[in-house]
């Protein structure tokens, strides 16, 4: 059996009282936002018939979500991150702020309070010996190419197992996350260790909702930047290894073409020198 309640007087007013429209305090962009969310979600309630099985089912959902920390894990997996940069680059066009590197999407894995260096950091600990040494270099520069000295670029991403530190508690206290402040020609340089992607913890309540959706929780390859200086835009990137198989199918739908670098080996000692990636090791 089925019935339709939501569109009648009653439910209307219900929800300007539960939004709080009669009452003096609070914010009034608060009442409409949450007048508008609840008029959506009691809608669908109406529309699918949804059960209060179902209900308090993904009430018992969001609780482990929050529990174990993972509704900044699952917003990207909605799409709600890259929602968001999709609105920030249409802003942005707006304004005419065109070129320079795109941006991407944070992800929920940032630490503050990274180790600063000037101009050069090695980013690994030492401890993994089996990893593959990765160099970073580039330069910032603003939109009329002009270098940006002094710039901050924050730089963090995972071991070769997929794990970030902090969260990973195998690995040290900010390993593979450094601060560099870029040189008098915006230049930095990082060595570090390649990252493999990043994948959901298996059985966790985000994997539950990936699940549902017959989705999977798996991130290519991919470096984070913050980079920022007085007076100009932060920008908040990632680069893509290519070659990936996940590419072309992140969960996080962060991928861009302008961001996906094609990693290049160096085997040859004098040619690492005369691009200055020995040393200074800190
Ligand atoms: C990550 O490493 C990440 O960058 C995002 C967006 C989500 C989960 C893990
Ligand atoms: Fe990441």
């Amino acid at each position: 059996m089925t019935v339709k309640i939501f569109d009648t007087p009653e439910v209307h007013d219900f929800l300007k009282t539960v939004a709080g429209f009669e009452q003096e305090g609070g914010s009034d962009r608060a009442k409409q936002i949450v007048h508008r969310l609840l008029s959506d979600l009691y809608r669908l309630i109406d529309d699918f018939d949804v059960t209060p099985e179902e209900f308090w089912a993904t009430v018992s959902l969001m609780n482990e979500l929050g529990k174990a920390s993972q509704f900044g894990l699952l917003s990207p997996g909605l799409g709600f991150d890259h929602y968001l940069d999709m609105r920030m680059d249409a802003v942005d066009a707006e304004a005419e702020r065109t070129g320079g590197t795109p941006r991407t999407i944070e992800g929920p894995l940032y630490v503050a309070g990274a180790p600063e260096a000037e101009g050069f950091a090695r980013m690994d600990d030492g401890s993994d010996a089996d990893s593959e040494v990765m160099w970073l270099t580039g330069q910032v520069r603003n939109l009329d190419g002009e270098p940006v000295p002094g710039a901050r670029v924050e730089i963090w991403h995972a071991n070769a197992k997929g794990g970030y530190s902090h969260f990973d508690p195998s690995q040290s206290e900010y390993n593979l996350r450094r601060t560099i402040i870029a040189d008098d020609e915006g230049r930095y340089r990082a060595r570090s260790i390649i990252p493999s992607g990043y994948g959901v913890p298996a059985g966790s309540p985000t994997d539950k909702v990936l699940k549902a959706l017959g989705r999977h929780g798996q991130r290519p390859a991919h470096i984070h930047y913050f980079i920022s200086a007085p007076g100009h835009q932060h920008l908040t990137t990632q680069i893509n290894l290519a070659g990936d198989p996940y590419t072309w199918d992140d969960f996080a739908f962060a991928t861009r073409e302008e961001l996906l670098v094609d990693g290049r080996a160096v085997n040859d000692s004098a040619e690492a020198e005369a691009r200055g990636l020995e040393g200074p090791f800190t």
